[in-house]
């Protein structure tokens, strides 16, 4: 297997506008900020993407936080031959900061993976060429503009939708898109964790939707009172913001806080983590699928090589690239019927078109080792 040496990172900062705002349970975003990270060797380099956001909305990560836990803490932790699985051992002894270990760790993946001529998506498992392709809709300010824009999606072959809803912007929205898509629609909804488990009854009307699932509906912490509300409700109960680790996804399925889990690389500590879960989750049949955090292609394209594992049985976020901007930074990922195609090249297969990613470029450090 060949190798390459890591001889320095770069650490990128930039920002590219959304095609629209999306409003969630947590707040609207009109732009994202990007945190690339960029490991260089002496053959190969390698490009991982933080999917934290500019403020501690959706979790306690944010961006400027994970630069900072990067530059102090998790750099100093590479050598010329670290591979992300020597970064992972080491990133233990950090507490928390999944997010920002995600992102380190996607660069050395990517990095040792293109120095061995071998795809994310074979390194990972995957058994699926094309991955089905779902999407998340924001909240809308009214129920006709709701179903305009779920209509548009429907039009450019998504397969499944997931509606934003928060209190007061829950029942009628449902069924109102079930009333005009019909009965056949794949549909679910995600919280944010707007809501506590006195809501119960509530979220209980839900039912009658027949919804795939609901995520989040509880706050993060609140992994007990899934229980509670998983036994008040017909409708599938799906984490995503809770299940921050392998322990923690294995504690929740165990205590029966859900019967499905949305993996994300990002939220979890990495993509070798999100595979372990993976597997836990096929050894214990619960169904999973990939959820999206408005990645440019750097981090969807890596997002699709684990999406292609074979315990991903539901539709993800995993989108093209125009539902969220107008250029993207790589070559954009397209629907073809539905579905984009998993990258087949080294690592995660694509590459920043850097004409375009200087010109969104707010600031680059190159970072000797030492
Ligand atoms: C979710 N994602 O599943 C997240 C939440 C989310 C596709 O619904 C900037 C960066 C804005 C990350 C808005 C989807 C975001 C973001 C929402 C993540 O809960
Ligand atoms: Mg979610």
């Amino acid at each position: 297997m060949t190798r390459s040496h890591i001889e320095a990172v770069e650490i990128r900062r930039a920002r590219i506008e959304l095609v629209s705002p999306f409003r969630t349970s947590f707040g609207t975003q009109t732009h994202r900020d990007l945190l690339y990270v960029r490991v260089i060797g002496d053959a190969e380099e390698g490009w991982g993407e933080c999917v934290a956001m500019s403020e501690p909305h959706y979790s306690s990560e944010w961006v400027d936080g994970c630069e900072e836990v990067i530059r102090r803490f998790l750099l100093p932790m590479l050598a010329p031959d670290s591979t992300a699985e020597s970064f992972i051992a080491s990133a233990r002894s950090v507490r928390g900061n999944a997010m920002t270990k995600a992102t380190l760790e996607a660069a050395l993946l990517d990095h040792q993976l293109r120095a061995a001529g071998v795809s994310l998506g074979t390194y990972l498992g995957a058994s699926q060429s094309r991955v089905v392709s779902g999407v998340s809709v924001g909240i809308q300010p009214s129920i006709d503009a709701l179903l305009c824009v779920v209509r548009g999606y429907l039009d450019d072959g998504y397969v499944r939708i997931k509606l934003k809803i928060e209190p007061g912007h829950d029942i009628e929205p449902v069924r109102a898109v079930r009333r005009e898509f019909g009965d056949h629609l794949m549909l679910q909804v995600d919280a944010n964790a707007a809501y506590s488990v006195d809501d119960a009854a509530h979220l209980a009307r839900l039912d009658e939707f027949d919804l795939l699932l609901i995520e989040q509906p509880l706050p993060e912490e609140d992994v007990v009172g899934h229980v509670e509300l998983s036994r008040a409700m017909r409708t599938p109960v799906c984490l995503d913001e809770s299940i921050t680790s392998f322990e923690v996804a294995r504690g929740a399925l165990d205590i029966g806080a859900c019967s499905i889990i949305n993996i994300k690389p990002g939220r979890v500590g990495g993509y070798l983590e999100a595979q372990r879960i993976h597997d836990l989750c096929v050894d214990r049949g619960v169904p999973v699928w990939c959820g999206g955090m408005l990645e440019t292609g750097i981090g969807r394209a890596a997002n699709l090589a684990l999406a292609a594992l074979p315990g991903f049985t539901l539709p993800g976020d995993t989108s093209a690239s125009a539902r969220y901007f107008h250029r993207d930074v790589t070559t954009p990922f397209e629907l073809r019927d539905g579905r984009l195609d998993v990258p087949t090249g080294p690592g995660i297969g694509v590459r920043p078109i850097m004409a375009i990613l200087d010109e969104m470029t707010i600031s680059t450090d190159l970072v000797p080792l030492r």
